[in-house]
């Protein structure tokens, strides 16, 4: 029997720095996700778009922060639209939008993880660790924040209040190049695990991929991956209107979906901050349907997976 994915798009665009990522959803539709994923034997369940009301501006204390009262809102939409698309499809795929929409998502599989009794383990592909409190982010971009929301972190008292949060023990970050002083400060307090870009020359990805693996399959988790663009170079990946040179290479994130595939351990799964206006003749957008489809069973040749 094939086993069932949703696509559910979020086109959230108020955190990033510039407009754009509103096209991420159609985007990926026209790159042909969809039929990418049936072609490998999915069951594929497109459900739409969640969209939020106009919203009056929220006033905060941290006047760098913009559209405060729209990130919000679209939390509240999307975290029990993805609860509800986690507890009905085996992996269901959140389109973005900018990777603000990760406090829904992530916030709203908690929920899903809570309901089970099994605890949640995130993979943070990304050249950032979005780690800000909506005290300490600068910019006042807020898709500098989900990390700190989802992980139960203080000062978030705007945002909607978090049910579940995910233990920053259960969280592995990989890529990471860029990161402002707070942030650097919470990694250390808060202990979340980190592979630099810097780590991952030394190791290469699969060491510490497996071994994060390993302690999801220990723990009976289950594994959200949340896919920022900005963690591919972007000599391949254009579209993202926070390119940080120095970036995973186009054979580094096949392998991790890759082995993300063998695993069988992902249940959800975010596509974030594709920016299509930066992008040249939809590459970018076709390269991500590449990415997701080696993690749901693309394969160059038929081999013996690794047994766990
Ligand atoms: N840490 C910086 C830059 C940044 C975070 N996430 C992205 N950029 N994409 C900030 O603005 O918080
Ligand atoms: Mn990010
Ligand atoms: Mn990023």
């Amino acid at each position: 029997m094939s086993r069932t994915c949703s696509l559910l798009g979020a086109a959230i665009q108020t955190g990033a720095s510039q407009p754009g990522c509103i096209m991420g959803p159609a985007a990926l539709r026209t790159a042909g996700l969809a039929a990418v994923l049936s072609e490998l034997d999915w069951e594929v369940t497109d459900l739409g778009d969640v969209t939020i009301a106009p919203q009056e501006p929220m006033p905060h204390a941290n006047p760098a922060i913009h559209d405060l009262a729209e990130t919000c809102a679209w939390i509240k939409a999307l975290a029990p639209a993805a609860q509800k698309a986690a507890a009905e499809h085996d992996l269901p795929v959140f389109m973005g939008g900018d990777h603000a929409m990760a406090a829904g998502t992530v916030s709203g599989i908690a929920a899903h993880a809570a309901s089970l009794g099994r605890p949640l383990f995130v993979l943070w592909l990304d050249a950032h660790p979005d780690l800000h409190t909506l005290m300490t982010t600068e910019s006042g971009n807020l898709h500098g924040t989900p990390v700190a929301y989802f992980t139960g972190q203080p000062d978030f008292e705007a945002y909607p209040p978090l049910a579940h949060a995910v233990d920053p023990r259960h969280v592995c970050m990989m890529g990471i190049r860029s990161v402002d002083p707070a942030e650097r400060a919470r990694i250390k307090e808060i202990g979340v695990e980190v592979h630099d870009m810097r780590a991952l020359d030394e190791t290469g990805v699969l060491a510490p991929l497996r071994a994060f693996l390993a302690r999801v399959r220990a723990a009976n988790g289950l594994l959200h991956v949340s896919f920022d663009v900005d963690f591919l170079d972007p000599q391949i990946a254009p579209a993202v209107g926070t390119t940080v040179p120095g970036g995973a290479t186009f054979r580094e994130a096949h392998l991790i979906m890759e082995e993300l595939c063998d695993s069988n351990l992902v249940s959800s799964l975010d596509l974030v901050e594709l920016n299509p206006f930066l992008d040249e003749r939809g590459r970018t957008a076709r390269l991500l349907c590449d990415f997701t489809a080696s993690l749901f069973g693309r394969r160059v040749l038929d081999r013996m997976t690794r047994s766990y």
